[in-house]
């Protein structure tokens, strides 16, 4: 079994209810052992900034699928969820899932990037990460507080438990 972590995110057609629908669907597919699930945070759009905020979670799951199996679930949720791929890099979107890590592995393929590129930098990923994982150390021996303590909040808010 791998311990994996996703990053959700959404800021179109009711935010947090297409980040609740998403866990209770990765909570019922008979291949994922659900963890644990970080607060939900209201974060400032990165990109485009003519769009709306964001709400952003992270999850952590156990699985036995291989990595690019469980990339091909998480994309089939984020099109019941009636995402559409736009030309516009980091444009709005109903649900966005990534697999930020997954369990100790580096992987690089053409569809997949493990751990995900943007983890250390995005305010919305290390700060709910570290919320469910505060000793986290990634592949490369950093730790998750290390890379915490010296990013900016950004306006980052945990919104109240729904
Ligand atoms: N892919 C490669 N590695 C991964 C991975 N680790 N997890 C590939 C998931 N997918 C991975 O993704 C494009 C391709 O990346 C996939 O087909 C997969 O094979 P996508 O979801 O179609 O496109 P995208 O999400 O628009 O692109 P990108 O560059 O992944 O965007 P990000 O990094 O997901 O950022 N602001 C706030 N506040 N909160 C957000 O969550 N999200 C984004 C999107 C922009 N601004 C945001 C947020
Ligand atoms: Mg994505």
């Amino acid at each position: 079994m791998n311990q994996v972590y996703l990053g959700l995110g959404a800021n179109l057609n009711a935010p947090q209810e297409q980040i609740h629908r998403a866990i209770t669907e990765l909570k019922a597919h008979s291949d994922i052992e659900f963890i644990s699930a970080s607060h939900d945070y209201a974060s400032k759009p990165m990109g485009p900034q003519d769009q709306p905020d964001y709400v952003n979670a992270v999850v952590c799951i156990k699985t036995e699928l291989a990595p690019e199996q469980l990339l091909d679930l998480t994309q089939s949720i984020e099109l019941k969820h009636g995402r559409v791929r736009k030309e516009q890099r980091w444009g709005p979107r109903t649900l966005d899932i990534d697999i930020l890590l997954f369990g100790d592995q580096i992987i690089d393929t053409p569809r997949l990037t493990v751990p995900h590129y943007g983890l250390t930098e995005r305010e919305f990923v290390v700060y709910p990460l570290f919320e469910i994982a505060p000793t986290l150390v990634l592949p490369n021996s950093q730790t998750l507080a290390d890379i915490k303590n010296t990013l900016p909040l950004n306006d980052l808010q945990q919104l109240p438990q729904q």
